[in-house]
């Protein structure tokens, strides 16, 4: 009786305050489930379309054509079938679409449709999310490493830091061990920005990060980060990575660290690498997202390459889009050598496993990621585990629409 029987779906806000899609599906059986879409705001070129209506009403962002489209296309597509056949609904959707992008439904509506699907799944089989995602990835679940954005630049941010995303990533043994480490650090960050720059300088970013409004400077940032952790108590068991998301600040054919403050600030290539050579040797960074702008396959082949034996890994955001093409073309090209993996990029379960596999089928380590605008749908964490996936950013150790994700991590924790 896991036959698929209503599905109905709302605009409702995410943590920016922009409307995006939540729905609830019942089965013939009275199984029911919701799932709900996350957006980002350094949103790559090369992603799956995001249907907003563009019309006046919340500037254009709204998502009832989506919804409509979930309604009066998806659903009587879909109605009567099994819930349990993720692949045949996934790929029914990509065939009522009929685009390369999913434009024509919009990615943020199919999106909604696989995730609930992935969930009425596991309860007809009364299993546990990350082991259903684990059969269907082919995998065996683990615990995996979590990465704690705690100051936030970029287009995350009003501050005029370039740079998007500065991470901690404890490295004590165990996931909550990392966890809660990782909110000490925070705690004491913010206590320092207040102590040195004033109450204002505690302001937040888009992903639950500190976003001092002073901080202009890559190293001034660093130092801050490895003070903080030097006070709670974690000097040298705490890593760092960067998400510099350098496609928002390139700017003919270079990077304008001014992007944000409007006083040009141009850097070439060659200067980026130097700046990431000069920062790798002075902090303890393990990981380096998006160096460079999202079709400079070239950049990123030559970064990995002195990167490589230095025990930093490139991983791949805006440049692969959790799509396989274009992962394929990283793995050619000698670009990276992890996969940031964002389920919404792509649009559905089934090609975000696929995404998955090729990176791996490469040696590649994968990183599964939030977006800045989030809801308290916490599929990710189980999706993460079940794939057995080294890595996940959620954001800070901090807001609701984050930890929801990270304590999930923590019962799953548990019952490993
Ligand atoms: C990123 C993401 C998530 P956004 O660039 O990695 O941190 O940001 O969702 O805005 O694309
Ligand atoms: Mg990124």
């Amino acid at each position: 009786m896991s036959i698929i029987q209503k599905i109905h779906a709302r605009e409702i806000l995410d943590s920016r305050g922009n409307p995006t899609i939540e729905l609830e599906m019942v089965l013939a059986n009275g199984m029911k489930a919701w799932s709900s879409v996350p957006s980002g705001a350094s949103t790559g070129i090369h992603e799956a379309h995001e249907l907003r209506d563009g019309e006046d009403r919340m500037n254009g962002k709204g998502v009832r054509k989506a919804i409509q489209n979930i309604h009066d296309i998806i659903a009587p597509a879909i109605i009567g079938m099994d819930v349990q056949k993720q692949a045949e609904i996934d790929q029914k959707m990509i065939e009522l679409d009929g685009t390369e992008n999913k434009s024509q439904l919009g990615a943020n509506a199919i999106l909604a449709v696989s995730l609930v699907i992935a969930r009425l799944g596991v309860m007809v089989q009364g299993k546990k999310l990350y082991q259903y995602i684990a059969e269907l990835s082919g995998q065996q679940a683990k615990m995996t490493r979590p990465f704690f954005n705690i100051i936030n630049g970029g287009k995350h941010a009003g501050n005029e830091l370039a740079f998007q995303e500065f991470m901690i990533s404890p490295n004590l043994g165990s996931f909550s061990k990392n966890y809660f480490a990782a909110a000490e650090v925070y705690v004491q960050l913010k206590k320092d920005l207040k102590e040195t720059f004033g109450g204002v300088a505690t302001l937040l970013g888009d992903e639950g990060g500190f976003a001092p409004d002073h901080l202009n400077d890559v190293e001034a940032t660093l130092d801050l980060l490895m003070e903080a952790i030097r006070k709670a108590g974690y000097e040298g068991q705490v890593d760092i990575a960067l998400d510099v998301a350098a496609s928002e600040f390139y700017q003919d054919g270079m990077y304008n660290f001014g992007f944000k403050s409007g006083k040009d600030d141009m850097k070439t290539s060659g200067e980026m690498i130097a700046l990431y050579e000069t920062i790798v040797e002075k902090y303890p960074i393990i990981s380096i997202e998006d160096p460079f702008n999202q079709d400079d396959f070239e950049s990123f082949a030559q970064l990995r390459n002195t990167m490589e034996q230095k025990g930093v890994q490139i991983v791949g955001d805006d440049l692969t889009v959790t799509n396989t093409k274009r992962i394929q073309q990283a793995i050619e090209q000698k670009s990276c050598n992890a996969l940031l993996l964002k389920i919404n990029q792509i649009g559905t379960v089934s090609e975000a496993i696929e995404a998955f596999k090729l990176a791996k089928s490469d040696g590649w380590k994968v990183m599964v990621s939030h977006r800045s605008g989030e809801t308290t749908d916490d599929f990710i964490a189980d999706f993460a585990v079940g794939t057995g996936s080294e890595q996940v950013k959620f954001g800070a150790p901090a807001r609701g629409e984050r930890v929801v994700k990270y304590n999930r991590l923590l019962a799953i924790e548990e019952i490993l």
